[in-house]
């Protein structure tokens, strides 16, 4: 009887334990992280005598000292009060199990802190004194969090998505040496050349409006600021912005001029020194900690500015432990979904999980509790496609060479230049009244799986150059940056020309099972990667030029990094177009401030994409070796 008895202990005891893990671990909640933590807010004061709202959470295992781990918002700390605890969800779940001191603060001017708000607050190289900038608010937080916080082992670790990502970066430049590790996750870095709010120059629109007016609430108790949302009167964002008419429009006609910050925007149509300041990239410097940069792939926010804060802080500060961390990921998804799909894409397993357990905890437990399972690996990247982890000692990889793949006649792409006559191209009408969608959904907003979404509603369009290779003969690894250079005209003075690159399904790739949508993915038309180029900042984004109607003109612009590989059977293709609305404001083709266009000034032009041995198109990316 007792073998019996012991045999089904045993059994129930092993069952548990082969348990998946989701169902064993019980969900954490805010009763959870009372039992194990305590809550402290303090205000605390930087240089100039503005105070902070900060909250934090010490565990209550006094055992040990443990290390600080710090989050800078403008996102709120809600809920506040000593007695309500936060639902610890993602990183924050991941960090609360393991043990640190959880730091979040209201940045200054924002919510429950003192002091006035700047968007993306310009670094300040030559402050002195009481002079501040959010690189020295966070230098005082970390400063007085060591000397003042219980049971804090010296240690701090930062790191945030989004802004909450820009503010680590600025922690980071001239870093407070109990700062030892920093993960600056899909952060800001440039709003004019490739994050949020424009990309080389292109005004990035329904993305924009919607989060600006919520964001710049001002509630009469920032406490309670639940923010108000934008009421659109229509849901067919396409619609809604098509009849909106010019870019100022969402300032005077939607906002009635009450966002400041918004106009302020739109008083600057080119890089001017109110957009240059807020480039944090040639500022990350004196960076003393190690830095675990994290992007996702597929992030329609902020790809540009994780790619760029890796390379400024790794051409400016040798030495250093700097590494990426790259994932098929939408906007922020690693550090709260299990990050199975995107779309109508499936990836290998649960790449969220993965990247908490495996990459960033065991990051900030080697840095700040000395903890050996950990290897510093340069590049960490989600190769997709192949839907593999991969591991580099360098991004983009060193074993790649670029490969140009050019335009040819009748919509092919090859590695042969063209050697047709000068009078070889294609052309399409671009009509600002009927712009290209840049979406089949009907959003005001933009869906966060565009980045992949099936692009066959746009091949079929007229205004659409397709160009596309035979099926693969063998799997082909783009790894790095996408360098495009077309020879373009126009009947008008200025233009957008949006390249995508797609990656073609063979044609009888299997469907999702379950398949509630229908999706057919045999030929799906998937988006790698898509960019904008506003042809009037070909030669600069500070001082623009039209274009000459009719002459032949050289547009050349990167596109971000990407690691895919078009698997043997797929196609590459590259869409070619003029517009991708309501994504982007529309570029009404003749040489105006775009934002006050009148709508005479909106009119057809007839493009041209050449693609002659003297005036070819093409792009050019490193291609990885098998
Ligand atoms: N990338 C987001 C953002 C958008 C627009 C302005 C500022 C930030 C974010 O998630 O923070």
């Amino acid at each position: 009887m007792a073998s019996r008895f012991l045999a089904l202990l045993l059994f129930f005891g092993l069952v548990s334990r082969a348990l998946p893990a989701e169902t064993a671990k019980e969900e954490r909640t805010a009763a959870w992280l009372a039992e194990h933590y305590t809550k402290f807010e303090y205000r605390i004061p930087m240089r100039d005598g503005i105070r902070l709202f900060t909250r934090v959470y010490v565990p209550k295992d006094d055992s040990q000292p443990w290390p600080i781990l710090l989050t800078r918002t403008p996102y709120s700390l809600k809920p506040y009060g000593p007695d309500n605890y936060t639902d610890p969800s993602g990183s924050f779940e991941a960090f609360a199990e393991d043990k640190f001191i959880l730091v979040t603060q209201d940045v200054r001017g924002r919510h429950a802190s003192e002091g006035e708000f700047v968007h993306v607050r310009p670094y300040n190289p030559a402050k002195t004194g009481r002079q501040i900038d959010e690189s020295s608010d966070a230098w005082d937080t970390i400063d007085w969090l060591v000397k003042n916080v219980p049971g804090n082992n010296g240690r701090v670790g930062m790191f945030g998505i989004s802004y909450p990502g820009f503010y680590t970066s600025m922690a980071m430049i001239d870093s407070h040496p109990a700062l030892r590790a920093a993960s600056p996750q899909a952060p800001i870095a440039d709003w004019f050349m490739g994050d949020d709010l424009h990309h080389n120059g292109a005004f990035f629109l329904s993305q924009n409006v919607g989060f600006f007016y919520w964001f710049e609430q001002k509630s009469d108790d920032p406490l309670r600021d639940e923010g108000r949302h934008f009421v659109f009167n229509n849901r067919d964002g396409y619609d809604f912005f098509l009849r909106l008419g010019n870019t100022a429009n969402t300032d005077t006609a939607l906002f009635k001029n009450a966002i400041p910050a918004w106009t302020e925007f739109l008083a600057h149509p080119n890089y001017d020194a109110f957009w240059q300041a807020r480039n944090i990239r040639p500022h990350l410097k004196n960076v003393r900690c190690a830095v675990l940069t994290v992007g996702g792939w597929y992030d329609g926010e902020d790809l540009f500015g994780a790619l760029e804060t890796y390379r400024s802080t790794e051409q400016q500060n040798a030495g250093i432990t700097n590494l990426l961390v790259m994932g098929p990921w939408a906007h922020g998804d690693w550090g709260r979904k299990s990050g199975t799909h995107l779309g109508d894409v499936r990836f290998n397993g649960k790449t969220g999980d993965y990247y908490r357990e495996q990459i960033e905890l065991p990051f900030f437990r080697h840095y700040l509790k000395d903890d050996t399972n950990f290897t510093a690996t340069e590049a960490r990247i989600f190769e997709t496609g192949t839907d593999r982890w991969r591991r580099f000692d360098a991004w983009p990889p060193k074993k790649s060479a670029p490969r140009t793949v050019y335009f040819h006649a009748k919509g092919r792409l090859g590695f042969t230049p063209p050697t047709e006559s000068d009078a070889a191209f294609d052309e399409y009408v671009s009509d600002p009244a009927k712009p290209v969608p840049f979406t089949l959904e009907v959003t005001t907003s933009y869906p966060r799986g565009y980045p992949v979404h099936d692009q066959r509603f746009a091949s079929s369009r007229p205004d659409v150059l397709v160009y596309e290779t035979d099926p693969l003969e063998e799997d082909l690894t783009f790894a790095g940056p996408i360098q495009v250079s077309l020879n373009v005209s126009t009947t008008g003075t200025d233009s957008d020309w949006v390249v995508k690159l797609i990656d073609v399904y063979d044609t009888d790739f299997p469907d999702p099972e379950p398949n509630p949508a229908y999706v057919v993915m045999g030929g799906y038309q998937q988006l790698v990667r898509g960019d904008v180029m506003r042809a009037r900042f070909r030669k600069s984004f500070e001082k623009p030029e039209p274009m000459e109607p009719g002459q032949l003109t050289r547009i050349d612009f990167t596109m971000p990094d990407v690691c895919h590989t078009f698997r043997r059977g797929h196609r590459v293709m590259i869409q070619v177009q003029s517009s991708w609305f309501p994504l982007v404001d529309r570029n009404p083709q003749t040489y105006v401030n775009i934002y006050t266009a009148q709508p005479e000034d909106y009119r057809k032009a007839t493009q041209r994409v050449y693609r002659s041995a003297s005036a070819p198109s093409s792009f050019t990316v490193p291609v990885l070796s098998p």
